[in-house]
């Protein structure tokens, strides 16, 4: 027999009070998970010798973001990881200008530009991925920062915010919509990173507990802000669903 139309809208009703009365009766269950498919890419953003301990920039705890990083990249089918590849005197060393020191700034053509203890440089065992980074399936190394006046804390584009390091168009190329944002510093390539990439038109989350910052003059808290305002996503790596 056919239902009648009313009697079908209260079953449906009856339906989603139940629906709703579960939910209420358990309050603490968990939220959903984000389970990245195949239009997701995990960014794996400058986990190099040079910005964990014994480094020539280091960033506090920066080894930690090791394990976190290797136990979330079995949830991504596709991967890319980033090297800060500095030439040797780059623009962005204090030792580049006489009688500046690291953390002081200078005035670039592009704008202001921290100036850093040397680090990074090409080539150099200071500039490899950390040891203990896992990523057989990476399938994208992008070096950024090697032309000697500019610098690039973002992946996609360097500190003159014209010249482009070719991500965008790769990741568009192979039909990424989202990328996941991991590595060091979260308030300097790691934010410069998914800003950009929310401007190239990405679906962007940072995963905060797979980042640590250099936290420089309240870089931390301007980065958030910044980011949020972008309307770059912050999350936790508990927050995914492994593979
Ligand atoms: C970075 C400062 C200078 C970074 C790179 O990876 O966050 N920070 N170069
Ligand atoms: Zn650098």
């Amino acid at each position: 027999m056919k239902t009648h139309p009313s009697l079908l809208s209260r079953r449906v009703l009856l339906q989603s009070l139940a629906a709703g009365a579960a939910t209420a009766a358990l309050p603490l269950r968990a939220a959903a998970k984000f389970k990245p498919g195949a239009t997701a890419a995990l960014l794996v953003v400058d986990v190099q010798n040079c910005f964990v301990t014994g480094g020539t920039l280091p960033v506090a705890k920066g080894e930690e973001v090791v394990p976190v990083i290797n136990k979330l990249s079995a949830a991504f089918a596709n991967i890319v990881v980033t090297q800060d590849w500095h030439t040797a005197g780059h623009a962005s060393f204090a030792s580049s200008y006489a009688g500046k020191k690291p953390f002081e700034t200078t005035a670039l053509k592009y704008g202001t530009q921290v100036l850093w203890p040397d680090h990074c440089v090409q080539g150099t065992e200071d500039a490899a991925l950390h040891k203990d980074l896992k990523l057989p399936t990476a399938q994208l190394i992008v070096r950024k920062g090697y032309n000697k006046g500019v610098d690039s804390y973002s992946a996609f584009q360097e500190a003159d915010r014209k010249t482009v390091t070719g991500l965008a168009g790769y990741l568009k190329a192979r039909g990424i919509k989202t990328v996941y944002v991991t590595g060091l510093a979260t308030d300097f390539c790691v934010a410069w990173t998914a800003m950009d990439a929310r401007a190239a038109g990405f679906e962007v989350l940072v995963v905060e507990d797979a980042c640590r910052a250099i936290d420089l003059n309240g870089s931390l808290a301007a980065a958030w802000k910044q980011m949020t305002a972008k309307g770059v996503k912050r999350i936790q790596s508990g927050d995914i669903e492994l593979a």
